[in-house]
């Protein structure tokens, strides 16, 4: 790298025993989806330099991935375009490879004789049984570097924590070390021209996909790294000053609005920590974020890492399981089905404006998404469905789906994860209750069901 940053060797690990050959480096592109700011492009730099060696990069277009629909796709390969075009400026090849991943890569790498092949960091089940199988086959070194939190998730902890408060030593001692800026990627072995390298033809991939085309791209957010910048400076300069007091005003617009490109990995957590860290706010506001995007957000990736129950019911802590299967019998004031609560058609119109922002906008107020995952739990037949409807809905209309912030926060709202037990009722049994009056001592909730069933706002159905 030009500035002299070494990358700490803490955040790559081995993920097969074989020795780094003479060969090209392919850095396997998945969660990390940016140019700028991101370590396992560097680490892959990193090794190209050492190698002497071409460096390029390979996106796995699975056929489907967890039911994604064609809302996510959108904005992933808009951005994945960016990204695309970024490379190309910096004279590294993109070729994105259609099919199950843990057979294309092995197999493009055994093609492309490669030295050894550089993947970043999911802790999904999915992306992990990629990775194994790709390993298993590589006749090439294949690292792993966690690219998506400030501490490298199995460095931060060897286990599963229990909340914030036990996970947040371990964090704050690392912070420091790992919470740096970046150096900027270079790759200095690349051939004279990359014209042997065709654009990406996204429009026909999109064409191939076997996904459900009836959830559409959302219009009020702009996908890509770009956008993502523009947003985090927007935020830091002129919303962070009032984050710590309004931020659970849905009203208040006083929100990051960063989550579907940290999902997508388009923007980087760490730089965006250590922006806020230097920007004019007060210090209970950064504070505040802080929390957010690095405790909370990296607490998620430590439950889905070490809990591969992380997206049923049955991961919830054992004193929860109890406490709801104790109730699981209670009457139910109302029950919906799946579909109903979809079409946002409940007798509660707070819920309703909370589904129907997700349906119209991809995105819900965090504050409302703990309400809304709660009603859930207190209309289905079972606490095992709710967990289960919960993460179907947030999955399918949320930009952010699929990630290990929803599945701790449904696991949180409903199965009391990372939370303790409240006083018992109905239904609930000890789980942490919610309820509209609740909602109506913290903001104008007349205000917020108007602006999200305002005409303006077409809905699906
Ligand atoms: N990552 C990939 O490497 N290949 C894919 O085909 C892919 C599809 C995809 C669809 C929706 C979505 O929300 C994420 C998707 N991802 C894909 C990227 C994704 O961010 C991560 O790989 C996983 O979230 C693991 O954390």
């Amino acid at each position: 790298m030009n500035s002299g940053h070494e990358i700490d060797q803490r955040r790559a690990r081995r993920l097969n025993l074989r020795q780094d050959q003479k060969g090209p480096v392919i850095y396997w592109m998945s969660r990390d989806q940016r140019f700028q700011h991101n370590w396992a492009l560097l680490f892959a730099c990193h090794k190209a330099r050492l190698l002497q060696q071409p460096l390029e990069v390979v996106f796995t277009l699975a056929p489907s991935f967890l039911g994604a629909p064609l809302r996510h796709y959108d904005f992933m390969f808009k951005g994945l375009a960016e990204v695309e075009r970024s490379l190309r400026e910096a004279g590294i090849p993109m070729t994105v490879l259609f099919g199950e991943p843990g057979v294309t890569l092995p197999a493009y790498a055994e093609e492309r004789r490669a030295g050894l092949v550089v993947s970043d960091f999911s802790p999904l089940t999915l992306v992990r049984q990629w990775k194994r199988n790709a390993s298993a086959s590589l006749s090439c070194a294949i690292y792993e570097v966690d690219a998506h939190n400030i501490v490298p998730c199995w460095l931060a902890s060897p286990k599963q924590e229990y909340a914030a408060r036990t996970i947040r030593p371990r964090l704050d001692a690392l912070h420091r070390s790992f919470c740096t800026s970046f150096p900027q990627p270079e790759a200095s072995c690349q051939p004279d021209s990359l014209n042997f390298c065709q654009p990406v033809k996204w429009d026909d991939l999109l064409d191939m996909l076997d996904i459900d085309r009836s959830v559409m791209p959302v219009s009020g957010i702009t996908p890509g790294t770009a956008a993502a910048e523009k947003r985090l400076r927007l935020f830091l300069d002129k919303v962070l000053d009032r984050y710590a007091d309004k931020r659970n005003d849905p009203n208040a617009e006083a929100v990051s609005g960063l989550s579907p490109y940290l999902h997508f990995g388009q923007l980087s957590a760490q730089h965006a920590a250590y922006e806020a860290a230097r920007c004019e706010a007060s210090r209970e506001n950064r504070e505040a974020f802080i929390e957010e995007l690095f405790i909370r957000r990296e607490l998620a990736e430590n439950y889905c890492l070490y809990n591969d129950k992380y997206d049923t019911f049955d991961a919830i802590p054992e004193w929860a399981k109890a406490t709801l299967m104790e109730h699981a019998a209670d009457q139910r004031d109302y029950l919906y089905t799946p579909e109903e609560l979809e079409a946002a058609k409940t007798h509660d119109p707070l819920w309703n404006a909370a589904q129907l922002s997700l349906l119209e906008s991809g995105m819900m107020h965090g504050y409302m998404r703990m309400y809304w995952a709660k009603k859930i739990l207190e209309w289905s037949p079972s606490p095992a469905a709710a967990f289960e409807t919960a993460l179907w809905l947030n999955d399918r209309y949320a930009l952010d789906g699929r990630d290990p912030n929803g599945y701790a926060g449904v696991a949180w709202s409903i199965g009391g994860l990372h939370d303790r037990p409240w006083s018992e009722r109905p239904v609930y049994g000890k789980i942490r209750y919610m309820n509209a009056s609740g909602c109506a001592r913290k903001f104008d909730v007349n205000r917020y069901i108007a602006t999200m069933t305002s005409a303006q706002q077409p809905t699906f159905f």
